[in-house]
């Protein structure tokens, strides 16, 4: 599975949330399918993508989070999984698209291609439901599921380690980080 492929896929159900993405390749790939004001790409803090998602989950408890997280930057922090199945918030999907390889750096290996699954370690940190999935129809699948649950979800997809060609996109990251405020605070 393409994360691309995959991203197009569940595109049309990101309309009413906010979605907040790591740096680098998934940032450009969102963008490229179309940016929108409720959409956050997270420059440099890597690991923390779903703590800023946590946080907005919290203190805005009827607007949905999304989160696409990647396994190198999940795998940096991963006390950020028991902090997330601590509060577990109800209103937050955690996707990690897995590609085994920090990409956007040059693709270096992770341990997702050797050894760590995950989903199975976002399980044992104790969040409830979690998911790991290899194709399109299961990622679509197992996403509105999350949506419609209303429960915290970490959904690993394993995905091909293919990225866009270029990273650097016409949205300045200020503008991205005042309109996503300015989103925020309408909600
Ligand atoms: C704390 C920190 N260390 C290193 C980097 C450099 N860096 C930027 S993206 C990236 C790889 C991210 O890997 P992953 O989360 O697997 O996403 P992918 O690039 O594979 O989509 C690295 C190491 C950073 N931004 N922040």
């Amino acid at each position: 599975m393409k994360r691309i492929d995959a991203l197009r896929a569940v595109y049309d159900r990101l309309g009413d949330s906010a979605v907040v993405t790591i740096m680098g390749a998934v940032a450009a790939e969102l963008q490229s399918i179309g940016h929108r004001p409720n959409f956050f790409y997270l420059q440099h803090a890597m690991g923390l993508a779903s703590s800023v998602g946590l946080g907005i989950a919290l203190s805005k408890p009827a607007l949905p989070v999304i989160v696409f997280d990647g396994d190198g930057s999940v795998l940096m922090n991963l006390g950020g999984l028991s902090t997330l199945a601590r509060y577990r918030p109800k209103n937050l999907i955690h996707v990690v698209f897995d590609n085994e390889s920090l990409l956007s750096v040059g693709g270096f290996p992770t341990a997702t291609g050797t050894c760590t699954r995950l989903a199975e370690v976002a399980a044992a940190a104790g969040v409830l439901r979690t998911a790991c999935v290899t194709t399109i129809d299961e990622f679509v699948r197992e996403f509105a599921a999350a949506q419609r649950a209303g429960e915290l979800t970490t959904l690993v997809a394993k995905v091909d380690a293919i990225g866009p060609a270029a990273f650097v996109t016409d949205l300045g990251l200020l503008e991205n980080r005042f309109q996503f405020q300015r989103y925020l605070q309408g909600r």
